[in-house]
């Protein structure tokens, strides 16, 4: 039997929103991929090679070379678009200028703002110190679902304006993003979106996209180790 290996690796892990990102952007578009675990937090030495910012993702394309730093990309915005480039179908970032510009925007808007409020301020008080044996930081996931969140989900309510996608007319990279990096949220705590109906039709929709969920699956199934039930908020 010959053995198949993907040409896409992503080092790093699924408890990473911005690994998950990527995975989308390759489970969307059809393309085989596998991910490799990388602790950022312990990393190998190799690694610090190929991400300057010590962050994961990096992406290796085999078929451009297996080893050293030829054939890496570090960070999920600059892999996204090289998937995009690489597989342009289904076309995943819109044709049409302005949509084009709306859709780079939720992404960063997404990958800063939201990841640094739910990922900063809920996921890791929550899940690191669970992690370590320690109580959970409740006191500042409370805080941060209280009032870092509801600005930036006005924001995103705003912007989408009761459309089923943030830019243009079908799913793009601005969906996947604010999708997997809102789930990083629902890994550990509820995560009532009543005040913005808007939003939570777009997350009911995008977490129903088996290119979502398979990712999301992987982290919940290693976060639910540690916490069997995520933690009300409110
Ligand atoms: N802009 C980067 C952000 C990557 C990022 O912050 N990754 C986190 C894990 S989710 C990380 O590596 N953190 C390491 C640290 O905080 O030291 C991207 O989109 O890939």
């Amino acid at each position: 039997m010959t053995e198949s290996r993907p040409d896409l690796v992503l080092y790093g892990s699924p408890l990473s929103p911005f690994l998950r990102k990527a995975a989308g952007v390759c489970l969307t578009k059809g393309v085989a991929y596998e991910v490799e675990g990388v602790n950022i937090f312990a990393p190998p030495p190799w690694f610090l090679d190929i991400s300057p910012m010590k962050r994961i993702p990096v992406l290796r394309d085999r078929s451009v070379a297996e080893e050293g730093l030829a054939g890496t990309i570090p960070d999920s915005s600059a892999i996204c678009a090289y998937i995009e480039k690489k597989h342009p179908a289904p076309a995943l970032y819109p044709a049409d200028p302005m949509a084009y510009g709306e859709a780079l925007f939720i992404e960063e808007f997404a990958d800063t703002s939201l990841a640094m409020a739910g990922g900063l301020g809920i996921f890791r008080p929550i899940f690191f110190a669970m992690s370590k044996g320690e109580e959970p930081g409740l006191e500042k996931a409370r805080d941060a679902w209280a009032s870092q969140l509801p600005p930036i989900f006005d924001i995103l309510e705003k912007r989408l304006d009761g459309r089923a996608f943030f830019a243009g007319d079908a799913l793009s990279i601005a969906d996947i993003t604010v999708a997997c990096v809102l789930m990083q949220i629902a890994l550990v705590a509820e995560m009532p979106l009543d005040r913005w109906p808007g939003l939570a039709a777009h997350y009911a929709a995008m977490r129903a996209l088996p290119a979502i969920a398979q990712p999301y699956a992987a982290a919940e199934k290693i976060v639910r180790k540690a916490l069997p039930e995520p933690f009300d908020l409110t």
